[in-house]
């Protein structure tokens, strides 16, 4: 044989060895957000392909909620595992949902060996985290629906559980309304980091988003505006069940608000009879046509719509009877469709409300959450009143306010405008958004601990969690969400999940290049952040 032949033989031999060789980076090199509590590396990998079964162990119908979205993910690359029985099989991907076991709410175990993966939590949840995991163990690709024979799992062990049992983003789909379809997309991209709550801003000035069959004209009339006066929308109470259904299936809580006794235009332009004497700031009012809707029954007291975007000027009657029936009716019919704890009152920003009409509204309000089973939220505003030890104050401006809230036994939502508002501009140069309270660039947003964010340092106990909100003044489309939400939202996430200890910027800034990639596949609109190397390796 000549010996360019053979040369060309072994050379050919070697390049081959190398295309079927996986990728055996240890695992803790892997861009995982949020970062791990801790990453044990082992040699070698999983192969997932054909031959590989998934076992359910222990409670097997809840293990089944967090191995079916492993099955859709894998299935998304041409492969499709089927179920097997036998959790002593080789080849096997085991989830185990044993509450009796050492791991905290929340958490999982992941042990990934030559041929078996075996996940473990006490709940459901921590098993779905995990699956999260694996996701960005698993090549780039996964998110393009791309076919391929097989897919490598780096051997090691992951042992994990969240810092805060509160991990939320807000979206506001009153300033402008977003569709159900959107709310699906929020909530697809934001539970691959392991948030746990969406909190909707249901009601404010400009419209009222949720159908009210006791009062049905919020949505007849008080739905028909957004800022900038186009149309709104809202959610029948269907519409609002398929979404609190959806998030579920993502371990998603839907925490529903309505902002009262202020941001309440919306509920004013409906019925007059809510309405102590407020009216419209004169530049933004646009008549509500009655007569369009078919309602000849004339309603002097009712507002105009409000299209700008101040803030401020709306109260319910806090004297009236009928208010009290009002709220007592609507937290009563979103209570009935809500499966989760907690209902939220807003109480943010209602200037035109006298202190001593405040404290008691919010009392009562209150007291009706309490009445229908569910727990209270509100902004931070609400410590004024007397707080439930259960009720929760979202700290997002005063620190002061915060610090009632926590001696009166109350726990506290950390959502700083400065740190977490995801409507910040990113510098001067965003094209939507507000600055107001500051320009967040994406190592503003990750660089700071909920236990010091006042002078006076919280204790651990008196924090719930981490919550980033997205108001819609500016953010009229899905385009726009992803764009604020991304890549800041992971950062929130990362403060939220990750002991402080765990955090570094320097590491963040690397993984998060990774995770670019990925949104490309994934057609999410992100924003490069000039402090990331996006083109930089990927782990
Ligand atoms: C303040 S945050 C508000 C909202 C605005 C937001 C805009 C809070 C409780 N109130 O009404 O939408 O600023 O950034």
């Amino acid at each position: 044989m000549k010996k360019s032949n053979i040369l060309l033989i072994w050379s050919l031999a070697f390049a081959s060895l190398f295309a079927c060789a996986p990728k055996t980076e240890p695992m803790s090199t892997y861009p995982i957000i949020p970062a791990p509590v801790t990453i044990t590396d082992a040699s070698g990998h999983f192969t997932i392909n054909k031959d590989v079964q998934i076992v359910l162990v222990g409670e097997k119908d809840a293990a089944a909620k967090a191995a079916e979205p492993l099955r859709l993910l894998l299935a998304q690359a041409g492969l499709e595992i089927p179920f097997g029985e036998d959790p002593n099989a080789q080849d096997v991907i085991i989830f185990e949902l044993n509450p009796s076991l050492d791991i905290p709410a929340e958490g999982y175990q992941l042990d990934i060996e030559k041929r078996k993966v075996h996940i473990k939590g006490t709940d459901a949840s921590g098993l779905y985290f995990a699956v999260q995991t694996i996701r960005q163990l698993l090549p780039e690709s996964i998110e393009g629906n791309t076919a391929v024979e097989k897919l490598y799992l780096p051997a090691g062990s992951i042992q994990d559980n969240p810092e805060y049992a509160y991990r939320g983003m807000m979206l506001d789909v009153a300033r402008h309304f977003f569709s159900v379809e959107d709310v699906k997309r929020v909530i697809d991209l934001i539970s691959k980091y392991k948030i746990n709550y969406l909190h909707l801003h249901l009601s404010d000035d400009q419209g009222w988003r949720i159908e009210i069959k006791s009062w049905p004209l919020l949505t007849r009339i008080g739905s028909r505006n957004e800022v900038g006066g186009g149309k709104g929308g809202f959610y029948t109470q269907e519409q609002y069940k398929e979404i609190v259904a959806y998030a579920a299936s993502k371990f998603i809580t839907i925490v529903p608000e309505i902002d009262m006794p202020g941001h309440t235009n919306s509920a004013l332009n409906s019925y007059g009879i809510l309405n102590p004497g407020i009216t419209v700031p004169e530049k933004t009012a646009k008549p509500v046509d009655r007569g369009d809707l078919g309602i000849t029954e004339p309603d002097d007291k009712a507002t105009p719509y409000h299209t700008g975007i101040e803030v401020g000027f709306s109260t319910l009657d806090t004297d009236s009877p009928t208010t009290y029936q009002f709220v007592d009716d609507v937290i009563r019919e979103l209570a009935e469709i809500t499966p989760g704890p907690y209902i939220h009152i807003g109480g943010d920003e209602s200037h035109v409300t006298a202190l001593e009409d405040y404290i008691p509204f919010i009392e009562k309000a209150q007291a009706i959450v309490t009445k229908y089973g569910k727990k209270t939220m509100g902004w931070d505003e609400v410590a004024h009143a007397k707080l439930l030890p259960t009720s929760v104050a979202q700290f997002w401006a005063k620190g002061q306010n915060a610090r009632m809230a926590i001696e009166q036994g109350s726990q506290i939502l950390v959502s700083p405008a400065v740190k977490t508002y995801l409507d910040m501009q990113y510098d001067s140069t965003t094209q939507i958004g507000l600055h107001w309270a500051a320009y967040i660039e994406l190592d503003d947003a990750y660089n700071w601990d909920p236990l010091a964010m006042d002078s006076l340092a919280f204790e651990r106990k008196s924090i719930l969690g981490v919550e980033a909100p997205l108001w819609s003044e500016t953010v009229t489309n899905l385009e726009e969400i992803e764009f604020m939400t991304f890549p800041r939202l992971p950062a929130i996430a990362e403060i939220a999940w990750t002991p402080t200890a765990n955090r570094s910027w320097e590491s963040f800034s690397k993984r998060i290049a990774a995770h670019g990639k990925r949104w490309e596949l994934m057609g999410v609109n992100y924003y490069k952040s000039p402090r990331v190397n996006w083109d930089g390796e990927a782990k």
